[in-house]
């Protein structure tokens, strides 16, 4: 284990004995969503993980170490932190962890996070990805660079229609990053089973996801694959209403000028209050589905 994680003792007895174990992130937790449902929902994807065979290691930044694992007292830190977390991705880790801050890691921070400790299977709600504008902003996650590099499966929901979905699908395809549709041919849209684009391959079983993870990197081919799993039917949101929804979060953050790593959590915030909630209930039932893939799959790959 390389000195800068701290697993529980629990993920690294896990980790030893070949047991699965799937990682969770944390700016979710502390950026995407608001106290207590976001404590609610830490424990509630944690029991999931559990409930399917699987352990649940949620990943953030504290006193120097990338943590591999939270106990609740952690967890509670986390929710009740909120945005006096840093947001922490692959660039910031550097900075958080030299200088002993508090910090909660996005998709890509996660990725490093687990793939240094040997965890191959991520579940999260929604990547980060090219944002709409992005040809004058520049503005793209360095989610999908994390992709394309570092050798982990994550599960998600699609992204959300915050983002240009085309031009994300684009860039996965030149990274060389497999995106996968669990039980659909159809890339998620987040609140919605449907984007009307397509994904490169669809599974019906977390057998046949593992089987072309260990393809993938048994090739020598490093990187991550997308599973898009879309939220259950019963959450679903009506698009239309979404994609109205999102035209007046993104005219709002325009008018506030949000740039940067505030435009996501700033969006969030903005849709959920535009929708009464029912954005944030759907994102939470739609990261419970999630993890409860994530943990068959992470079983299929350790073999159980
Ligand atoms: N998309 C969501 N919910 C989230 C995020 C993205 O639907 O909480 C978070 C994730 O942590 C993701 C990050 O990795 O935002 C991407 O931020 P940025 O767009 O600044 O790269
Ligand atoms: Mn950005």
């Amino acid at each position: 284990m390389h000195p800068i994680l701290l697993p529980t003792p629990e993920i690294a007895d896990a980790l030893a004995t070949g047991h699965p174990v799937v990682a969770l992130e944390s700016t979710v937790i502390s950026h995407g969503m608001p106290y207590p449902r976001n404590l609610e929902t830490a424990r509630a994807l944690e029991a999931e993980v559990r409930a399917a065979g699987a352990l649940p290691a949620t990943i953030a930044v504290m006193d120097g170490r990338i943590r591999i694992g939270l106990d609740d007292e952690a967890l509670e830190r986390l929710a009740t932190a909120g945005h006096a977390a840093r947001k922490l991705s692959r660039r910031d880790l550097p900075v958080a962890l030299a200088t002993r801050a508090f910090g909660a890691t996005t998709v890509a921070a996660t990725m490093i996070g687990a793939r240094l400790a040997g965890i191959p299977v991520f579940a999260t709600g929604g990547i980060g990805g090219v944002h709409r504008g992005a040809e004058t902003s520049f503005d793209i996650s360095a989610d999908l660079d994390e992709l394309a590099r570092t050798s982990v499966c994550v599960v998600c929901a699609g992204a959300k229609s915050i983002l240009d979905l085309p031009k994300t699908l684009e860039l996965l395809e030149t990274r060389g990053v497999p995106v996968l549709g669990f039980g659909t041919e159809e890339f998620p849209a987040f609140y919605s089973r449907r984007s009307g684009l397509s994904v490169d391959h669809r599974c019906d079983n977390v057998q046949e996801v593992a089987e072309i993870l260990r393809t993938k990197w048994q090739l020598g081919l490093e990187g991550g694959v997308l599973l898009a799993n879309p939220i259950p039917a019963v959450d679903e949101l009506d698009a239309d209403a979404m994609e109205a929804a999102v035209a007046q979060a993104l005219a709002d953050a325009d008018a506030r000028r949000i740039k940067g790593k505030d435009i996501t959590p700033h969006l969030l915030a903005a849709l959920e209050a535009i929708t009464g909630g029912r954005s944030l209930t759907a994102n939470i039932a739609l990261i419970r589905n999630n993890a409860r893939v994530a943990a068959g799959v992470a079983a299929a790959l350790a073999g159980r």
